[in-house]
């Protein structure tokens, strides 16, 4: 069984959010953590939580409005169907928004994709992929935006980078 999303999720270690993850429903957590887990390896200070563009657009616009000044410097925005979660935190924050399109019921998360990158011009999402490798690479995406000012971060993503391709060398079939 999916493991309940901690719809609060703040930084362990008492620091304050560099990156913000978040989704427009519960349901989108078990895709969802795996940007979790990816800034927990990094050892970005983030949080996790639910917002909804459509069931809560006040909280939406309350977090989009102020994600700036509480020090957050990037926001994974996840959303699937009629996507409009991560065009609403764009359009209330200069921050880079990196968008993440949930697989859908309905049409597998092309819904979600198209309604997530088709931004008129004017305010950008920076889109991933559809599901699970779109919320490993916003967080990776994230890290290395957050890497241009921080070496130590810079020094870890090259590191993956190598481990990555060490493994591809070992790969015997
Ligand atoms: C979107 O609707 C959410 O991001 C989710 O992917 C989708 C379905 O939400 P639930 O009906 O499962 O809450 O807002």
């Amino acid at each position: 069984m999916a493991k309940k999303a901690d719809k609060n999720k703040q930084p362990e270690n008492g620091n304050s959010s560099l990156v913000a993850v978040i989704m427009g429903s519960q349901s989108d957590w078990d895709t969802m953590k795996h940007a979790d887990e990816t800034l927990t390896k990094f050892g970005v200070a983030h949080e996790c939580r639910v917002i909804s563009a459509h069931r809560s657009p006040s909280l939406a616009s309350e977090f989009g409005s102020t994600a700036e000044a509480r020090g957050l410097e990037v926001i994974i925005a996840a959303a699937g169907g009629a996507a409009h979660l991560a065009g609403v935190m764009a359009a209330h924050t200069t921050l880079p928004v990196l968008g993440v399109p949930m697989r859908s019921e309905a049409l597998n998360g092309l819904d979600s994709l198209l309604a997530t990158v088709q931004m008129p011009g004017g305010i950008p999402v920076g889109t991933l992929a559809i599901g699970k490798p779109g919320a490993v690479n916003a967080a990776l995406f994230a890290v290395a935006i957050l890497a241009n000012s921080r070496p130590e971060l810079r020094k870890k993503l090259h590191e993956f980078r190598a481990a990555q391709e060490e493994k591809i060398r070992a790969t015997k079939l």
